[in-house]
């Protein structure tokens, strides 16, 4: 038996909205711009077949079910009524504890990855978040940048090698959050937190403050330029040569 046709309207009408919609909320996800974003990046798209499949199954199961056993009018007498299925059950179980373990499983090993300290060697820059600004300075060459909120700063990072980041702040808690990098970490005061990456592709990507912490945090606002390691060379002994920033 067919479903009726006002029935499979519906259907072909909601189709191109639920797609249409998948595509845009695709698209929001900014490019992954780091080995790190690389391994997250991944590890969403995992979570989103598997939620997608799940979704289609149990769609598809319920959809088929309204359509097929429906009542007719004037008919109030009960479909055949069934007490369990003992394989039917062991089934629905199963799948999904063996679904969720992999997804445990995996994200277990990529927390690990983008956790992983760079060994020594690393580029090392602290990143000191104030209101309402930043101060980014290169632990080994002592170059700093100090932004201002109408004077945002651009931190200039080698691509192909280790980074490691030391952040900080210097009154309330902060959050260092670069899009294209999928990296999001608070600085809190009295706390070092860090985070090691490598960024794979050359670029400007903005970042922005991400914890609301006063009257200028949209002010918050930096850019990281990645560059060829010579470039990098170059810059950063371009910035030693210059007088300090002036502090904020
Ligand atoms: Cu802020």
């Amino acid at each position: 038996m067919h479903p009726p046709l006002k029935a499979r309207r519906v259907v072909y009408a909601a189709l191109p909205i639920a797609v249409a919609t998948a595509l845009a909320l695709g698209g929001c996800t900014a490019s992954p711009a780091t080995a790190e974003a690389n391994s997250v990046a991944w590890l969403y798209n995992v979570f989103l077949a598997a939620a997608g499949v799940v979704f289609v199954v149990v769609a598809a199961l319920i959809g088929w079910s309204v359509i097929r056993y429906r009542g007719q009018a004037g008919d109030a007498s009960l479909p055949p009524q069934t007490h369990g299925n003992l394989i039917l059950e062991v089934v629905w179980w199963a799948l999904p504890t063996l679904l969720v373990i992999g997804l445990f499983v995996i994200s277990a090993q990529v927390l690990n990855a983008t956790d992983k300290r760079s060994p020594s060697g690393a580029v090392r820059v602290r990143v000191e978040g104030f209101q309402w600004q930043w101060r980014f300075t290169y632990l080994d060459s002592g170059v700093q940048l100090v932004g201002l909120p109408d004077r945002p700063p651009q931190l200039v990072l080698p691509v192909g090698e280790q980074i490691s980041f030391e952040l900080v702040s210097a009154d309330v808690i902060h959050s260092f959050y670069i899009p294209h990098f999928l990296l999001k970490r608070d600085t809190i005061p009295g706390l070092a937190n860090r985070v090691d990456l490598t960024i794979d592709r050359a670029g400007t990507y903005g970042g922005q403050c991400a914890e609301f912490c006063g009257l200028l945090h949209a002010r918050m606002v930096f850019s990281i330029r990645a560059v060829a390691p010579s470039d990098f060379q170059r810059w950063l002994s371009e910035q030693r040569a210059l007088p300090p920033s002036p502090s904020p």
